[in-house]
């Protein structure tokens, strides 16, 4: 037995990932249930390293050094209990399970109390990076013990990608479920930032008149500002495409229905249960799945907008760096509602999350990755138990500054009849917060009204009700 790892599920993101430990030096032992799929990874790429091929469940594990560590990489869900429920017989104490599947984090925490009985770790890990970030270098969130760690840690750290300071984008998340649930929120923020870019591309086109090469022009520039991001980046690259079929702007030949794989829904049902206020990934997942209506929308063509008005080309330019603004601060909206989430679920569950270590983790390898993410993890380095990512003075700042076109953008957007609920909600969210008094006091009232439900008062400690349908006296309850 000489592999310090094994991969089990060789798909494309377990294909890659196995040929990532062992073009860092790392003796791979290979296995899929369908063996073909085994034989053909060392066919094309068994001169990148050293791999070890088993046919079968017993052959894998006999190919572990000790403590084992095994890679399962199949489609989260049934396949992974069919996939442990194979394994687990084969371990022994102290052997190591790395989920590196899209879990949900109470899966992976019911399947680590499981294993944990039988002395085994289960790390539910979150790969972030696609395809390509699996070969060259994922941004990587592993949950689980911290003894696993120790054995599996350096090895992560080797094959994760590095941020520009060089540190690997990988720490430990917190326990059982930890990982998994940073790798949900960090989607439900990638949900966010790409219908906050979406937003301001549609309004690029259909307030300002620029086409969308111009548009990719715009998004370059943004590129090297503070929106500095891969997400920024790639969205250029797709509107300068041009369909080779048809000479048209790739943007405009794609069906505009998008579609979804779950995390985003997850981040928003689990924001939910938490009791966190979510709105700009809520939108961001109301926004595909309203796209996705065809039939509504096919229906609701002939509903009345206003008359449009395109703008002149100084005033188109203008226009353009208030949309930098307000997408920069929604953005900084939208993360302080991720990082809400992840500090809400980390205190549930008793993670006791780094917040500035995730950002840290987020700065290379993953789809979000981005400049901007240094600013989340010095703001949490100053303030690790600060309520919000606005309760840091350099982001209140740059929204204060960003504030008047941020509104005038989204006034704007309302006027001319242009969708924009990822801007609107976060600018909500952040007045909301603002607010000196919130019509939830009415809301109380209401309540109190048709159900008895009590309120407080702002002047007296106790529980009050009106009596409503009386003569209005006030009695403590
Ligand atoms: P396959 O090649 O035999 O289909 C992604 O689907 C990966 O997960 C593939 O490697 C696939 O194996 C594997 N997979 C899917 N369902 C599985 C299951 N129930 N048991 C084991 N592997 C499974």
């Amino acid at each position: 037995s000489t592999a310090q790892i094994g991969v089990t599920g060789l798909a494309v993101m377990g294909r890659n990932l196995a040929r990532n430990f062992a073009r860092n030096g790392y003796t791979v032992a290979l296995h899929n249930r369908t063996a073909a799929r085994t034989h053909e990874l060392v066919e094309q790429f068994g001169d990148e390293g050293d791999f070890i091929a088993a046919e079968s469940a017993e052959d894998f594990v006999a190919a572990l050094e000790k403590p084992r560590r095994l890679v399962v990489m199949v489609k989260a869900g049934d396949a992974t209990d069919a996939v442990i429920a194979e394994f687990a017989p084969l371990l022994e104490p102290g052997d190591v399970i790395i989920d590196g599947g899209n879990a949900h984090f109470a899966d992976t925490r019911r399947r680590e109390q499981e294993l944990r009985e039988q002395g085994l770790h289960f790390v539910g890990t979150g790969i972030s990076g696609g395809e390509e970030g699996a070969l060259d270098g994922p941004s990587i969130m592993p949950g689980g013990s911290k003894e696993s760690y120790d054995s599996l840690g350096p090895m992560l750290e080797q094959i994760s990608a590095k941020a520009k300071d060089g540190a690997p984008c990988v720490t430990h998340i917190g326990p059982d479920g930890a990982g998994h649930f940073v790798k949900m929120a960090h989607n439900g923020i990638e949900y966010a930032d790409m219908q906050l870019i979406g937003e301001a591309y549609q309004l690029l086109r259909d307030v300002a008149g620029y086409s969308p090469a111009q548009i990719a022009d715009i998004f370059r520039t943004w590129n090297t500002g503070r929106l500095d991001s891969y997400l920024i980046e790639i969205t250029a690259e797709v509107l300068s495409h041009t369909d080779a079929a048809t000479g048209k702007p790739f943007v405009d030949v794609v069906l505009d229905q998008a579609e979804q794989k779950g995390t985003g829904r997850w981040t928003v049902q689990i924001a939910l249960d938490l009791g966190v206020p979510v709105s700009g990934i809520a939108e961001a997942v109301f926004a595909r799945s309203v796209s996705g209506h065809a039939a509504l929308r096919d229906a609701s063509r002939h509903l009345a907008g206003p008359t449009a008005r395109t703008l002149g080309k100084d005033e188109a330019a203008a226009f353009a760096d208030q949309v930098e603004q307000a997408l920069y601060a929604s953005k900084i909206v939208a993360y302080t509602q991720g990082f809400h989430e992840i500090a809400a679920g980390s205190e549930q569950y008793d993670w006791n999350i780094d917040l500035g270590k995730v950002a840290a983790i987020w700065r290379g390898g993953c789809i979000i990755r981005a400049a901007f993410l240094d600013r989340i993890t010095s703001a949490y380095e100053a303030q690790p138990r600060m309520p919000s990512l606005l309760s840091d003075k350099s982001f209140a700042e740059e929204i204060a500054a960003a504030q008047d076109d941020w509104r005038s953008v989204i006034a704007t957007a309302v006027t001319q009849g242009v969708p924009t609920p990822a801007f609107a909600t976060t600018l909500a969210y952040y007045d909301s917060l603002r607010a000196e008094r919130l019509p939830a006091a009415l809301t109380q009232g209401q309540r109190d009204y048709f159900g008895a439900h009590t309120y407080h008062r702002v002047d007296r400690d106790g529980t009050f009700h009106t009596l409503w349908g009386g003569d209005k006296t006030e009695v403590e309850s």
